[in-house]
């Protein structure tokens, strides 16, 4: 058996596949793609995945772009511990959450990074011109060219704090709305499965831009990250893998520091506004 991960040391979303072989004990081998240096733009790597993203997992030669997918198929074939729910309804709800992150969390943690962090990083800017996905390019170069000012900026960090709300409140058991409910106390839908799983490089992201902030009132965010972050494979697929090159969080974290008075202003006047 193969199972060759194409990844990132830092990406949320690599590392969200890589979070998934671990908790599953899967033998994984792996490359890193070079981002900042665009080899995901390049003709090879395009003919594996023509969306120019990592994760890509290849097993046994067949190809699975897309974390999502990734982690439901890892999931779905390999033995260790389930990692989704065996009732319909509460993987209904399990994709509910897994959906929610693709669809707009994403982007958001991605103006985010870039708006704060990676804008320091000439490299990285021909990196962004290369995007593919005309959307992404968009927001991206505005992050970058712009910073925390720009107008996409607002609008992220207003969605990390209505997810952060969420998430709350479904930690409580109430939401959110009937839809959500029946969660906690400990993980989203009472045991560990992908909607926490798939959460968890973005949580850490928040901590390394040092947005804590957006958590500090929310009790029961903050004690199910502690609980996420003490699991093993969250150390050996996050922070073990941090260590490659730490220059990247060390840049988080600076960048993060200096501007994190304006990032709370900014909160601030994104959520006066309806
Ligand atoms: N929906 C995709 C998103 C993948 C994605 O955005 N990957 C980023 C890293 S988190 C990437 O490869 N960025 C390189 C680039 O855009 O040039 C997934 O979940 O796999």
């Amino acid at each position: 058996m193969s199972v060759y991960l194409y990844h990132h040391h830092v990406s949320v979303c690599a590392t969200k596949s890589r979070l998934a072989l671990e908790e599953k004990g899967v033998p994984w081998t792996g490359e890193l793609i070079d981002l900042r240096g665009s080899q995901q733009h390049k003709q090879d790597y395009l003919s594996i995945n023509p969306f120019g993203l990592v994760p890509v997992l290849v097993h046994d030669g067949r190809v699975i772009p897309e974390s999502t997918v990734i982690n439901e198929y890892v999931d779905a074939v390999f033995e260790g511990p389930a990692l989704r729910p065996k009732d319909e309804y509460k993987l209904a709800q399990m994709r509910v959450w897994t959906r929610m992150l693709d669809e707009n969390v994403h982007a958001a943690i991605g103006v985010l990074t870039t708006s704060i962090a990676y804008r320091h990083v000439p490299q990285h800017r021909s990196q962004i011109s290369n995007q593919i996905d005309p959307y992404k390019k968009t927001r991206k170069v505005s992050s970058f060219d712009e910073g925390i000012e720009n107008p996409h900026f607002k609008t992220a960090i207003k969605r990390m704090d209505m997810l952060l709300a969420h998430i709350e409140e479904a930690l409580g058991g109430n939401g959110p709305g009937q839809a959500m409910a029946g969660g906690g106390p400990d993980y989203l839908l009472g045991n560990y499965t992908l909607a926490d799983l798939n959460f968890a490089p973005y949580m850490v992201r928040l901590d390394c831009l040092q947005l804590q902030f957006l958590y500090e009132n929310r009790p029961r965010v903050a004690a199910w990250y502690e609980r996420i972050k003490a699991r093993p494979a969250v150390q050996r697929a996050v922070f073990d893998w941090f260590k490659h090159d730490e220059s990247w969080t060390g840049l988080m974290k600076q960048q993060g520091d200096s501007v994190q008075p304006r990032t709370r202003e900014l909160l601030a006047e994104a959520l006066a506004v309806s």
